[in-house]
């Protein structure tokens, strides 16, 4: 790698001199205006420093010379893009190679050209090829993690992603963790199986549980449920699509002290993870849990639906045993898990 440091009368002079040295890949590093000469801060030159970088593999190509009148701009700001070229337009340096997948992710769209641009500065700038703690920065400057003070929990999210497991893991944190009186609903009344899957859960926790069918039963058992701390109501999917019936909940549930939770399964794909958060729309969400951290290789999507959505997120469940695996990470945890994943 190749550093060069210009001094020149305008920042036109000092582009084309980067040019004409280090070529069109160069990376502009850092500008500013220094004063040269005078006396006692009187009579000082203004100037323009320049600091640009090129890898080494990359041959300086001779490229033409602009001519003086398209340079010779004056200089109004220090803080300048670049204008040779758009540092993401530049394939990375061969130590950072291994960093070009993850830049491809869809779950880092939104901030590729930025970790891009990162990315090489830092490395231009500390010849540091492992720049997993700049990751991890740009990870948990986006991550929010939320915890629950509400009297009700409701899960909703699409079949099959770990809504029912969830409920019996917050269950069990709430009564033998926390030491807290607590209740089950369950409105997903469509498959016995179910009904009988939280049942069993109630039962060896020792909790009272209702099956509500339809909104009075609802009704009914949120009364029963009066003297528990936590109420946790777990939902059939179907029931947080359906506009009617989350506008007839809406007037009879006071939601302002309930968070519903969108549950996310890892292992979906960032697009559709997307499209489902849109989905579960019609209800005010909360926050959202991600589950199976255990099943997939990377957690970029954590971070990407944060930057999208920037929904907190509640928990995360890590495998199909009741109640250990779930996880209530702070966002420095989840972001160093999200990254050192990542980077295997
Ligand atoms: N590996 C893994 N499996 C999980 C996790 N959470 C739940 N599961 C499994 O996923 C399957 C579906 O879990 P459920 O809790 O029934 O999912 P659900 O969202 O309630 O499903 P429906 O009620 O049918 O919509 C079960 O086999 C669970 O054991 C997890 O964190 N990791
Ligand atoms: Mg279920």
């Amino acid at each position: 790698m190749i550093v060069k440091k210009i001094t020149a009368d305008s920042m036109g002079e000092a582009m084309e001199r980067i040019k004409r040295e280090l070529g069109k890949d160069a990376i502009i590093l850092n500008t500013r205006q220094i004063k040269v000469g005078g006396f006692f801060g009187l009579f000082a030159k203004k100037k323009v420093e320049l600091v640009a970088s090129v890898d080494e593999h990359v041959p300086v190509p001779s490229v033409p010379i602009p001519t003086a009148e398209k340079t010779s701009e004056t200089v109004r700001s220090t803080a300048i893009r670049p204008s040779i070229v758009t540092v993401s337009e530049r394939p990375l340096p061969k130590e950072l190679r291994h960093y070009a997948p993850l830049l491809a992710e869809p779950a880092l769209q939104q901030v590729a050209e930025r970790l891009h641009e990162r990315l090489l500065a830092t490395y231009y700038q500390t010849q540091q090829t492992d720049l997993t703690e700049l990751l991890k920065e740009e990870v948990e400057a986006k991550l929010r993690v939320a915890a629950s003070t509400a009297r009700y929990i409701m899960l909703t999210g699409p079949t099959g992603v770990g809504k029912t497991t969830t409920i019996a893991k917050l269950a069990a944190h709430h009564t033998l963790l926390k030491n807290q009186r607590v209740g089950l609903i369950t409105t997903d009344t469509y498959r016995i199986s179910a009904i009988e899957q939280l049942k069993t859960y109630a039962d060896i926790l020792g909790i009272p549980i209702h099956v509500a069918y339809d909104l009075d039963d609802f009704e009914r058992a949120r009364q029963a449920l009066q003297e528990c701390d936590i109420v946790l109501v777990d939902t059939a999917g179907r029931n947080f699509l359906d506009e009617g019936y989350v506008e007839q909940l809406q007037n009879r549930h006071d939601f302002t002290e309930t968070d519903v939770f969108l549950v996310l399964s890892l292992t979906s794909k960032y697009r559709d993870l997307l499209q489902i958060r849109e989905r579960f729309g019609k209800i005010p969400l909360s926050g959202v849990i991600f589950s199976k951290a255990d099943e997939t290789s990377e957690l970029w999507s954590m971070f990407g639906l944060a930057e999208e959505t920037e929904l907190p997120i509640y928990c995360v469940t890590t495998g199909q045993e009741v109640p250990e695996d779930i996880t209530f990470a702070t966002a420095d945890e989840l972001s160093r898990m999200i990254v050192e994943r990542g980077m295997r």
